[in-house]
């Protein structure tokens, strides 16, 4: 297992690989709650929380996409590393590389660096920082727009609700299998260890895109025709496939470009107001080929995000 590898896997309570060679990934440490009338002991305050990202990282896509959509920009500030990546000490500030800052917060050099001010042993972003007290409030990305979501409404300059009560239970049910099939389905090929693992996770994955196919084929975005929450965890991986996952995990039996309606939604969300802004390919492309293989980044594919669709006419 690589250095990487075992940072993903590691936390409290993992699950245990069904299948040997199976990638299993880790479970966040820091998994405190902000709220908006302060009960949890932090409170949703503008100016106090702070966003460690890199734009690379489908989990930190999912954040900067909420705070995007819900006009949080000014009331959470960020902090973008890059995806230059050292064994024990994670992810760099790099701000030399277009796009990329520095630690504006704490003036680290490494994203291990925040984690080992606070005393947790892991390295993921993204990472919630709360200013005022000094600490991490969350490394979880669901939960993290949860609260972007819920919490922050009083500031929010869009009125858009991504987890609104009457879709909530569907919501949760598509969150559950495009997270174990699809957000970590890729990975589960990209880092298996054993021909049985890749095969079973590939297959997975395709089949779970087979089932999105026809779901996306009779309505807009997940839940219908309003964006939400199970949209904003499914986009980053399926903007990320086809150039990356598609090579560098193995994911090639089919492209997102191949399927009808997946392709017609991946443009379409693209072209939700917000989205394109909080999207960055080039970090993508580099992040994910920088960190394996011989470090060549490929050209291609061409793919227009902002070539129109039909969507917008279906219910
Ligand atoms: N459960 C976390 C997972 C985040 C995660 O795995 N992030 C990757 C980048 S995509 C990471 O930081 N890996 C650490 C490393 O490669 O050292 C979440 O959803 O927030």
């Amino acid at each position: 297992m690589s250095s990487q590898e075992k940072n993903l896997a590691t936390g409290t309570k993992a699950e245990q690989a069904k299948i040997d060679g199976e990638f299993v990934p880790g479970v966040s440490a820091a998994r405190n709650w902000i709220t908006a009338d302060g009960s949890s002991g932090f409170k949703a305050e503008p100016g106090r929380y702070h966003l460690y990202v890199g734009h690379f990282c489908p989990y930190c896509h999912r954040c900067v996409l909420t705070l995007s959509l819900k006009g949080l920009f000014h009331v959470i500030s960020i902090d973008v590393c890059s995806f230059r990546r050292y064994d024990e000490r994670g992810f760099e500030f790099a701000p030399e590389i277009p796009g990329c800052t520095e630690d504006t917060v704490n003036g680290k050099k490494f994203i291990g660096d925040i984690y080992g001010m606070v005393g947790i042993n892991q390295r993921t972003i993204p990472v919630l920082w709360d200013k005022k007290t000094g600490t991490i409030v969350s490394n979880e990305s669901s939960e993290i727009i949860r609260m972007l979501n819920c919490e922050f409404n009083e500031w929010a300059k869009e009125s858009i609700d991504l987890y609104p009560p009457s879709l909530q239970k569907e919501i949760e049910e598509f969150n559950e299998w495009i997270y174990a099939e699809i957000n970590i389905g890729v990975y589960k090929a990209g880092f298996a260890k054993s021909q049985e693992a890749y095969d079973s996770a590939v297959t997975v994955l395709f089949n779970a895109l087979d089932r999105l196919e026809e779901v996306l084929a009779k309505r807009r975005f997940l839940c219908g025709n309003q964006l939400t929450e199970a949209d904003i965890r499914l986009f980053p991986t399926l903007f990320r496939f086809d150039h990356a996952y598609y090579i560098c995990f193995k994911c090639n039996k089919r492209m997102i470009r191949d399927y009808e309606h997946l392709s017609g939604y991946v443009r379409d969300v693209y072209q939700q107001m917000g989205v394109a802004n909080a999207s960055n390919m080039e970090h993508c492309t580099q992040g994910y080929f920088s960190n394996f293989g011989n470090k060549i980044i490929p050209i291609g594919p061409d793919f227009d995000f902002n070539e129109p669709t039909q969507r917008s006419e279906m219910k």
